[in-house]
């Protein structure tokens, strides 16, 4: 949202870009500063009954980036205006009419095909009485999602999501900085398979964003975390220690027989990865004891 932000400033700053035209348009770019030209205005609506000038129509003009078929929901001060799909292409658009003139508090915000929800973008446009206010540029942020999000360090975790179709990705992995980039296809699948070797034994999170074109930017995407853990973790099965399926007096033994031992022989007898075995992985073994 940080650099969303930033983007609306620079809005403003450019603000006197904004065409306000004769034909009774304005265009609004939002998520980049690029202003994308407005297309014709519609022909004004035939008089009712013929004669007298026409009824002000009042309208907001959505009009972005998103994924193919994507499912769109507008809020308009908090409250659902608008669900749509996106084009096959991923380009949408859609039009609020019927709203009054005013300051609206619009958001948007996309689901991919599996169902991933993008971020939410949030925006504040003054709508004009009897004009067609055009909000364009909307730039969707990538979809993502981790699999598996825990390994073993030295094991893959996969990171993708959807986006717009041939952006290109950037992932940036914390808490070490690794940015990373990827191409998303042409139905806007994008994947990375990141190699946790250079990753600390640790949790971490990644995050997303899209760049396409010259310089059009997405906001990021949700943040999701991964554990890696100690190479051989996951073959112990926590407190049963000689995998017997019970928790009992063997594996109390086994955790006598490491007791005090930093990076024991025997890996899993340090329960809880720590680097020792101690009271804290004898207390873990008690909650789990079945006796
Ligand atoms: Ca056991
Ligand atoms: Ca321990």
């Amino acid at each position: 949202m940080k650099g969303f932000s930033i983007l609306l400033i620079l809005i403003f700053i450019f603000s006197p870009l904004f065409t306000f035209s004769q034909q009774q348009q304005r265009d609004i770019s939002v998520g980049t500063v690029i202003i994308e030209p407005s297309p014709p205005p519609p022909p004004p609506p035939p008089p009712p009954g013929g004669g007298g000038p026409g009824p002000i129509v009042t309208k907001a003009v959505f009009r972005g980036k998103a994924y193919p078929l994507a499912f769109l929901t507008i809020l308009k001060n908090g409250e659902v205006a608008a669900t749509f799909f996106a084009k096959e292409t991923g380009l949408f658009e859609k039009e609020l009419s019927g709203i009054a003139g005013g300051t609206y508090n619009f958001s948007i915000w996309a689901e991919d095909k599996e169902g991933r929800k993008s971020v939410t973008l949030s925006f504040t446009v003054s709508v004009l009485s009897g004009m067609t206010t055009v909000i364009s540029g909307i730039f969707i942020s990538p979809t993502i999602e981790l699999s598996p999000v825990q390994v073993e360090r030295g094991d893959p975790v996969n990171i993708f999501g959807q986006v717009f179709p041939e952006s290109q990705v950037d992932i940036f992995v914390s808490s070490q900085e690794i940015v990373k980039e990827t191409q998303a296809g042409p139905g806007g699948e994008w994947e990375l398979k990141l190699d946790t070797t250079p990753l600390e034994i640790a949790e971490h999170y990644a995050k997303a964003r899209a760049l396409y074109g010259e310089g059009e930017q997405s906001s990021f995407s949700q943040t999701l975390s991964f554990l890696i853990l100690k190479p051989g973790a996951l073959v112990c099965k926590g407190a049963d220690l000689n995998f017997d399926g019970r928790v009992n007096i063997v594996d109390f033994s086994i955790l006598l027989y490491f007791w005090g031992q930093k990076t024991p022989s025997n890996i899993c007898a340090d329960i809880n990865f720590d680097g020792i075995v101690n009271i804290i992985d004898f207390s873990i073994m008690m909650y789990y004891w079945t006796g």
